[in-house]
């Protein structure tokens, strides 16, 4: 692939901005005063866009732009603009479904593959308020209110077949980010690949027995299988703590970029995965002075309310708008037929807890051996430290893919994590 882009379309650059947002006239009043007034603040954050927050005299605005290159490695690595779009999409959609819980979309800019959003102020990156130690109160409730709305209002048990099969197709080109994730979830670390990194030489001896471990590479191909093949749910499909802004009062889902019809389980497995990754590098941020150990047991306690309130809203949600083409509401009308569907939809939860925590585990593993890496570990400055903190990460991600049977509930996941943390060496400074 090459950098080529469509006539007329330039990469912003903070000098750029502000003129750009002026022959934009609807969002003028927004930001008060004019384009000299406004001060531009580059926050390109994630790995893939450039992002900018304007600030003028009556508010802000966040101006969001794909480059024709993947923003952390530069352009020796193409990738299409089309992202833009389908975040656009993904916006509205998870927007309709979960009212509050996205950025709203003030702009979309089809030529100049820009979007410009609502800036959320005060929030701040989820992953850099949790590295921090810090806790949200609301965000365990808010999260499973946004996933259980968004998942099932675009699944086929809420939606008829036509309409479903309709939204597939129009996600079903996000191929080029479905690409980076087929490969740098599912494929890389469990090879030599250029691309990745590990903390060495402390974890060189584990990452080869990574590579080398068979059960965990047909774990991990099973796992890419079902993303490749599953159009569940149009799901966020980069779902990390990086991904969600917070206040201790407000949650907000931001960058669905990767966003397209996929396993639901990607999406919770996502998330589950983050807050291990989180909880074991505590040990890594503690001190004699601020121990950290109170605040491992609440990201602990917020995954267990996470998941049991994520299940119960996404029964609620079945039981009263399971008008989809799944489960024909016509088929189970009598008490028994009724009781049966009720354990059915049991069922239904248990599979997706299983999937999504097989899920955690590939999205664990990439997090320490492939190319990109989480704040939470790479801000560990002593090596041995850090990947103390790594290596119970990846055991407990290594039981996730190859010993399923062992997790019925998420309490199974947090007993094990507890357990590997308190076996890592100590070291407090
Ligand atoms: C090229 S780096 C891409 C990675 O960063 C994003 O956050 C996704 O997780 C993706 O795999
Ligand atoms: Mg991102």
């Amino acid at each position: 692939m090459s950098l080529t882009v469509p006539e007329g379309y330039h990469p912003l650059h903070a000098r750029s901005v502000p003129a750009y947002l002026a022959s934009q006239s609807q969002l003028e009043g927004r930001l008060g005063g004019g384009e000299a007034d406004w001060r531009v603040q580059e926050v390109s954050d994630g790995n893939v866009n450039q992002v900018f927050l304007v600030h003028g005299p009556a508010g802000s605005v966040c101006v969001k732009q794909s480059l024709p290159y993947v923003r952390l490695v530069g352009e020796s690595w193409p990738l299409t603009l089309e992202r833009i779009h389908f975040e656009h999409q993904a916006l509205l959609e998870h927007g309709r479904h979960a009212r509050g819980r996205v950025p709203q979309v003030l702009h979309h800019d089809a030529r100049q593959y820009v979007l410009v959003l609502e800036c959320l102020t005060p929030h701040i990156i989820l992953r850099k308020g949790m590295t921090a130690g810090v806790r949200y109160p609301r965000f365990a409730e808010q999260m499973a209110d946004y996933l259980a709305r968004t998942l099932f209002f675009s699944s086929d048990l809420a939606l008829s077949a036509e309409e479903k099969r309709r939204k597939v197709a129009a996600f079903s080109t996000n191929t080029a980010m479905c690409r980076i994730m087929e490969d740098m979830v599912f494929t890389e670390p469990y090879q030599v690949h250029p691309r990745n990194r590990w903390t060495s030489p402390q974890l060189d001896a584990l990452a080869a027995d990574v590579r080398g471990d068979m059960p965990l590479k047909l774990a991990a191909s099973r796992l890419k299988y079902q993303y490749l093949t599953r159009t569940e749910a149009l799901i966020h499909g980069d779902l990390h703590t990086g991904s969600i802004m917070v206040t201790p009062e407000d949650t907000r889902v931001i960058d669905q970029e990767f966003a397209f019809y996929g396993p639901m389980a990607f999406d919770v497995g996502a998330l589950l995965a983050n807050l291990l990754i989180n909880y074991f590098s505590q040990e890594g941020h503690t001190t004699e002075a601020a121990p950290r150990e109170p605040y491992q047991d609440w990201v602990l306690e917020t995954m267990e309310t996470l998941w049991s309130r994520f299940q119960a809203r996404f029964l609620a949600l079945w039981e009263e708008h399971g008008r989809g083409d799944a489960y024909p509401t016509a088929l189970f009308t009598t008490e028994a037929e009724r009781r049966g569907l009720t354990e059915e939809r049991q069922r239904w939860l248990q599979r997706l807890l299983g999937e999504s925590l097989s899920f955690a585990g590939v999205k664990m593993l990439r997090r320490i051996f492939g190319l990109a890496h989480n704040l939470d570990l790479d801000s560990i400055e002593d090596p041995h430290r850090r990947a103390a903190c790594e290596r119970a990460c990846v055991e407990l991600a290594r039981s996730l893919l190859l010993d399923t049977g062992r997790f019925h509930t998420l309490t199974d996941v947090t007993a094990a994590a507890r357990a590997l943390g308190e076996r890592a060496p100590r070291r407090r400074v």
